[in-house]
């Protein structure tokens, strides 16, 4: 399956998904069968499938072809070049296409000025008026390339701008750009750029990421620590008649290899096979290069060669418009497609469709509680009116009256609850206080102050080190209170369980480890950064100010991960408490009101338990059908092939 039909498949799953899913939410309603944190999770699952996005950056030294593997992958069908490549240096600013429903067809730039500025590449994403909007005409391949070329786009400056914009620095002078003959510096025009096209494998969440060589790779902190640390499939790069340069290997060791981490969603690919092929030797010849140059590139990466593919970009873009299917196999470009697919595409598809079974199973055991308390209340009822059975008078009226009692009894015992409810309170807001905003602010806030400290240099490790190390006690601090909440919870729930034949029961907590590992990828991939070559760039407070503000919007994504998790988790105990509470009071209205019914002969005591039976039957049948709605959620059409690890598979190649 190539990786076009591979997403193809996906999408068709998660709208299947979510029509089932709409459909479930429409018959809990009209059954009864929502309250909030049913509601809440129905929600989060609809949003969690719609709005899954699946970034593949492209990342390598200037003229590898990314931008033409990114053509021949994704927009051969246009029968033309859509992304501009071209010899030298081309693609000038990180360039992501997508698609955003809410957008028309356009390319949006936002200027290289805005590195002035101390916001995040984040913040700037909310303020659409700054950044410079061209409309595209998707229909028409000729102007849409001819938007896009603006990606390529350069200013003249001079040094000192240049410096102010980071693409100047005095203690790196080999790393500098050149001057021309007028003292003018070429620098980029852009910062960033998003297209936003309705792309069929776009509209599916797929997002691409180009970017441009290794230059405005360190110029711009935010594509090392944040978008290439996130992106779920990063694809590097090499021409085969170079095989490894120097600058290479500088790129792959700052900004892909990460220790700690695993590499599997990284693919390399040794691309321009075809400037190996020729007139004068043989195919076997040919073959026995290619292989030389994978093996040795394979080494220096420290990979095994199957995670090597190569293959030529250019030639799989002319056999696609052109239709010729021998120099499409030539091109090789077809298992790349293949690894891309079944590999890093599918391991992802298969973490998603995970994690939303696991949140459909929740679903079904809160529905499931609502059904369960109804049944048990039924069944009190039928035991007592069948205990009233050839019963006189006053037996009835003795009845009512210990009804009536306990019915009191329950409600003075509203203290207890009560007091389950002010402890869970004052727990929650603990965990709230340690995983907000504010905190967090807080934190990075004495960090940029701590970096701001004259001679600096040295220590800005350190400091770094001391602000992770600050936010890791916060996190396992907010780990050990919910881990109290839910002992807490257990205990009362199990207590309130024995006394008042509740079936409450503590939903499963957050799983705060994985937002630790989280926070240790961030710290990697800053210290990472840190360590390679911009120690120097750090002593400028703008760059280092800029850096914090990258890690602040990287942080926040974790934190309000997490602390949407713990909301979920306690309003699910709410409203569970709640929901039993509500049902119980219920109960003992529909009792005394049978009995009075019974008192004034206005139904016999058999067809009342008659009636009681039918509702009993509808309730399994109610269960059931629950079941089948959720099963149905889980089990949407598997995928004829199990997904498979890219290196397995680039044998094919
Ligand atoms: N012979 C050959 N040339 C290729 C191949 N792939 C790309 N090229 C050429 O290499 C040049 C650079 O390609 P780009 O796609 O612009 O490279 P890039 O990595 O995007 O470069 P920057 O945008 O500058 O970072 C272009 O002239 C391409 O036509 C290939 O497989 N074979
Ligand atoms: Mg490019």
């Amino acid at each position: 399956m190539s990786f076009n039909e591979q997403f193809d498949q996906h999408g068709a799953w998660r709208r299947e998904f979510a029509l089932r899913l709409k459909l479930l939410s429409e018959w809990m309603k009209d059954h009864d069968l929502l309250n909030a944190a049913v509601e809440e999770r129905l929600q989060r699952l609809e949003s969690q499938v719609r709005s899954d996005k699946v970034m593949v950056a492209f990342v390598a030294e200037f003229s590898r072809g990314k931008s033409e593997l990114i053509n021949a992958i994704f927009f051969a069908g246009y029968g033309r070049r859509i992304m501009p490549a071209s010899a030298g240096r081309t693609t000038m600013c990180p360039t992501e296409l997508g698609y955003d429903a809410d957008v028309p067809p356009c390319l949006r730039l936002l200027p290289i000025e805005t590195r002035l500025k101390p916001q995040a590449l984040m913040e700037w994403r909310m303020v659409p008026e700054k950044w410079t909007r061209v409309d595209l005409d998707v229909n028409d391949p000729v102007q849409l390339a001819k938007a896009l070329e603006k990606v390529a786009e350069v200013r003249r400056v001079t040094k000192e701008e240049a410096r102010a914009l980071g693409f100047w620095h005095d203690e790196t002078p080999e790393d500098n750009p050149r001057i021309d003959a007028d003292g003018m510096i070429e620098v980029p025009k852009w910062r960033h750029a998003l297209i936003n096209i309705a792309h069929p494998l776009l509209k599916q969440g797929l997002v691409i990421l180009d970017t441009p060589g290794l230059n405005a790779i360190g110029a711009e902190p935010e594509l090392t620590v944040s978008l290439i640390p996130q992106a779920h499939a990063v694809v590097f790069i090499l021409a085969a008649d170079t095989g490894v340069t120097k600058s290479d290997l500088a790129i792959w060791r700052e900004h892909l290899i990460t220790e700690g981490d695993d590499n599997d969603a990284r693919l390399v690919v040794l691309n321009k096979i075809d400037t190996l092929w020729d007139a004068l030797s043989s195919p076997a010849q040919i073959q026995a290069q290619i292989d030389r140059q994978r093996a040795t590139s394979a080494e220096i990466l420290g990979l095994p060669m199957a995670q090597v593919i190569p293959v030529s970009a250019q030639k799989g873009l002319v056999a696609k418009v052109t239709g010729d299917d021998k120099l499409l196999k030539a091109s090789c470009l077809p298992g790349l497609e293949l690894a891309l697919a079944q590999g890093v595409m599918g391991q992802r598809q298969k973490i998603l469709r995970s994690a939303v079974a696991a949140g459909i199973v929740e679903l079904r055991a809160e529905a499931g509680r609502v059904i369960h308390i109804r049944r048990r209340d039924l069944a009190e009822q039928m035991i007592e009116l069948r205990g009233l059975r050839g019963k006189n008078d006053s037996v009835i009226k003795h009845m009512r009256s210990r009804i009536e009692q306990e019915h009191g009894e329950f409600n003075t015992s509203g203290a207890k609850i009560q007091a389950v409810r002010s402890i869970h309170l004052k727990l929650l807001r603990e965990v709230f206080h340690l995983l907000g905003t504010p905190t967090l602010k807080t934190e990075l806030a004495e960090l940029t102050e701590a970096l701001k400290q004259p001679g600096i240099k040295l220590g800005v490790k350190k400091a770094y080190g001391q602000t992770f190390s600050r936010l890791r006690e916060g996190l396992q601090k907010a780990r050990s209170t919910s881990a109290e909440i839910q002992t807490m919870l257990s205990g009362s729930f199990k207590q309130l369980n024995s006394e008042f034949g509740f079936s409450l029961q503590a939903p499963k907590e957050p799983q705060m480890d994985r937002f630790m590992e989280d926070l240790e990828q961030i710290e990697r991939s800053h210290l990472q950064y840190l360590g390679v070559a911009n120690i120097l760039k750090l002593a400028q407070p703008e760059f280092s100010e800029r850096l914090v503000r990258a890690l602040a919007t990287r942080l926040r994504v974790v934190y309000e991960t997490a602390l949407g998790e713990v909301e979920l988790w306690n309003k699910s105990a709410a409203s569970q408490l709640d929901a039993q509470l509500k049902e119980r009071r219920k109960n003992f209205s529909r009792r005394i009101e049978a009995i009075e019914r019974i008192q004034q002969a206005a139904t016999g005591l058999d067809e009342r338990i008659a009636e009681i039976d039918a509702h009993e039957q509808a309730l399994t049948e109610l269960d059931g059908k629950l079941d089948e709605l959720t099963d149905q959620l889980v089990s949407a059409p598997a995928s004829p092939h199990e997904p498979v690890p890219a290196a397995a598979l680039t044998q094919a190649a």
